[in-house]
Formats: C-alpha cells, structure tokens, sequence
C-alpha cells in the first residue's frame, strides 16, 4: 500500500504529494493569442496613463466631451419598462416583437416580405453573433461554399467565416490612388466568381473604408448578382450612421429586394441605438415562401440552442419598446441623425485643421468618406509614431473612428497627423 502510494506521488508531481510542484498542464504549451486589431487598441489606450491621450481605434461613438453616449429614447425606455420587467427566457429565437419591428428597418415599414411571412428571422448576439450564425448556417446547408468579402474589411469578418470553417475568397472593394471605389474591379470580381457564390456586402457606411457604391453603382451590383446567381449577405452595423436616416441607410438592400434576390442580412442596434453591450442583433434570411422561412427559421434556432440556447432579454425590450411607440420611435431618428451629423461635423473640422497647418497633403476623402470611420492613408509606421509620440490610439490600416474625434482634440489629433505626415 505505502510503496504504491509513493509510486503514485511519483508519478503525480515527483515531489510531494498533490502540490508545490504542479502536474503539467494540458494546455501548457498554448501561446498567447494575438491581440485583436481593433479591441487591443482599446486595452492599449487604457493602459496608457497621460493625460493627452485620444482613442479613436473601436467605432464607438462619443459625444463632444468624449463621453459615452446613452441615448434618450433608451432612457425613457427604460423608465418605462423598469420594474415590470420578468427575468425569463425568451424563446431560441428571442423577442419577436423586437424582431418584427427590426425587419421594418431593413426590408422596409410596408414590406410585402414581412406581412408575406417569407422571412427567417431570430434575435442574435448584436451584429457579430448574426454573422456568426449566418456563417454557421451557410456552413450547415451548403458546406462546399466559400465566402466572397471585400478588401479591406472589418477584421472580425475573417474570423467568423474562419471560425464557421467556411473557405474565404476576396473581392476587389479599395482602391488607394483614389481614395475611393474600385467599382470596375469590383465587378469584374463579380462577374468572375462562380455563378451562385455567397458575397459579403457593407450594407451601408463601409468599415473601414468610409467608401460606398452610389446608388447606380448599386444597381449594376445587384443587376449582376442577378446574372450569376450570386448571393448576397448584408451586414448592416451602421444604418443611419452613413446619411444620418435610417431609411436612406437601406437603400442597397432595397435595390436587391426589388430586383428580386433573395437575402441574408446582419443588423445591429450597438451603434444606432447606442446598444454597444447589451448585445442586441437581428439574422435574417429572405426566403421563397412561408413554408420556407419556417424551416429556415427552426434551424437557425437548432444552431443557437447549442451555443447560447437564447438571446439576452432586456437589450431587445428596450428596442421593441422604441420602436413600437410611435413618439419614442421619432426621437430615436431624431438622435441618430444627431450622432450622424456631430460625426459629419467633425470631418469637416478635422479637414480644415490640417490644409490651416499648411499640410501638403490632400485631406478630401476626409469629407467625402461617410459613416463611422475616416480611412485615412496613414501608413503603419505612421499610426505607430501617433500612438508613441502623441499618445492617439488607432488601427494599424490608419482607420481613424471619427466618433472619438471631439472638439476637444479635433486640433492635437490634427497637428499630431500633420507632424507625422508632413514629410511624406
Ligand atoms: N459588422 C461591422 C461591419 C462592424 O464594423 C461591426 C463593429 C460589427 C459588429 C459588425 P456588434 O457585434 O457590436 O453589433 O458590431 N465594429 C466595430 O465598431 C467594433 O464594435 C469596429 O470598431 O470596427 C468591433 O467589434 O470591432
């Protein structure tokens, strides 16, 4: 027994039993993972003690003070329904109040869709957890599929689509000579996937480009989806972040709906509603018939049980609350529109400090970029001097969030960026 014993010690530690020297760990050889690009500039910046320092790396909007914003349509929402609220689950496929009325936004207030019940459409994780589920879907149904998304995009994109093992491609989106659209090769893209490839489409206000196709180019787009057969998933982060109004927002989708396709779309109440961590989204696919959807439906139910079985509850009371209420409903607008044009404000001042400073750059795309984010040009070693010498936190592509530019820094940032950029 005691000799066994010893063995045993042996064996466990080589020391004494069950302790000071621990057993190897089965996970002793995993590396730490590499920082997030976009959130590893928040952790950055927090760590980061001078008092100058700026963060426009996360798109999180800010109000003119730098503070975070708690719109007052959620307030009164949450007066309103504090209190009175029960703390059960809702179903797999969460709030359906709150789902019927973020299909309005996306696939129109009158949409022949909705009242047709041709649309598959659950409660997600926020923006993120939509995609996610879409990914998994299209990963369930159509394994041998790939994805189609833009160069650049945002760079959790990648991570889904990897995450749900589906095999990514690219298409030309960017182009840096012009600061702008490379429509031409966009749809040359287009035209050379294979007929019914699956596309990742910016619904509106492009991350990180600020670039969108205008509404003909939309239109070619669509009208050439058409042609090949192509599938088109929207991610919609922004609606009402691009021209300040929802439903001008919409108008990709709409074109697409109109055209007849049938779609995927991911939306998001982070930034529109100012919904950043309640973590309230919408997936939705546009399907042939009634019979469909409630199929398509019950599986993308199957895929979250396992997951996270149903979706957090308050988030989605808060938004049904907005949007069923008519008076609550035109003060959200109203607020959109105010964090929409305070954005808009901001590019027209960050642009004018920089020609005041004599830079001998040109900073239109400043102005002419829509939506959270000003793809600015910097080159890396040039973000890297920003956050080194002037303390401004950003993405390593350059993209500057303009919703952390303020008043307040409008000036440092743009003498910073002067500084870095004057001998380029
Ligand atoms: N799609 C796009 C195109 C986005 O830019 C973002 C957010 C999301 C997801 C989806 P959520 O899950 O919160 O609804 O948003 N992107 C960021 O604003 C940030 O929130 C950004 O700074 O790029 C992020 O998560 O990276």
């Amino acid at each position: 027994m005691a000799s066994g014993m010893a063995i045993f010690r042996g064996r466990l530690s080589g020391r004494s039993p069950f302790g000071v020297r621990c057993m190897s760990s089965w996970w002793q050889q995993v590396e730490p993972a590499a920082k997030d690009p976009i959130l590893g500039v928040t952790e950055a910046f927090l760590a980061d003690s001078d008092p100058r320092k700026v963060n426009v790396g996360v798109g999180a909007y800010r109000d003119d003070s730098g503070k975070p914003v708690v719109l007052e349509c959620v307030r009164e929402a949450e007066r309103r329904i504090a209190g009175k609220q029960n703390m059960e689950y809702l179903p797999m496929g969460g709030s359906v109040k709150m789902v019927e009325e973020t299909l309005k936004l996306a696939y129109g207030e009158n949409s022949e869709f909705i009242k047709d019940k041709k649309i598959a459409a659950v409660q997600a994780l926020s923006g993120t957890g939509a995609c996610r589920l879409f990914a998994d879907f299209q990963k369930r149904f159509k394994p041998d599929s790939q994805i189609y998304i833009p160069v650049p995009t945002w760079a959790n994109h990648h991570n889904i689509w990897r995450d749900a093992q589906v095999p990514q491609r690219t298409f030309h989106y960017y182009l840096p000579e012009t600061r702008g659209l490379d429509f031409a090769a966009l749809m040359d893209d287009v035209k050379n996937a294979p007929n019914g490839s699956f596309f990742l489409l910016h619904a509106c206000a492009h991350n990180p480009t600020g670039v969108d196709p205008t509404e003909e180019q939309w239109k070619e787009i669509s009208y050439q989806f058409k042609a090949k057969n192509h599938f088109a998933f929207f991610d919609m982060a922004y609606q009402g972040f691009a021209s300040g109004d929802p439903e001008r927002d919409a108008r990709a989708i709409r074109i697409f709906l109109e055209d007849g396709h049938l779609i995927g779309c991911a939306q998001s109440y982070a930034k529109n509603m100012g919904l950043y961590g309640q973590r309230v989204g919408c997936l939705s696919i546009l399907c042939e018939d009634e019979k469909q959807a409630v199929a398509v439906k019950s599986q993308l139910q199957q895929i979250a049980r396992p997951m996270y079985s149903n979706p957090p509850v308050h988030g989605a009371l808060i938004v049904s609350t907005i949007l069923s209420d008519p008076e609550l409903k035109s003060l959200w607008l109203k607020e959109v529109k105010g964090m929409a044009d305070r954005i808009i404000g901001m590019r027209t001042t960050l642009r004018e400090n920089l020609e005041k400073l004599g830079s001998p750059l040109s900073w239109e795309h400043i102005t002419n970029q829509i939506g959270m984010f000003c793809f600015s040009g910097l080159t890396p070693e040039q973000v890297d001097r920003l956050t080194n010498e002037f303390h401004i936190y950003m993405t390593r592509n350059g993209r500057i969030s303009m919703a952390g530019v303020t008043t307040g820094n409008v000036g440092y940032l743009a003498n910073a960026i002067h500084e870095v950029t004057k001998s380029a």
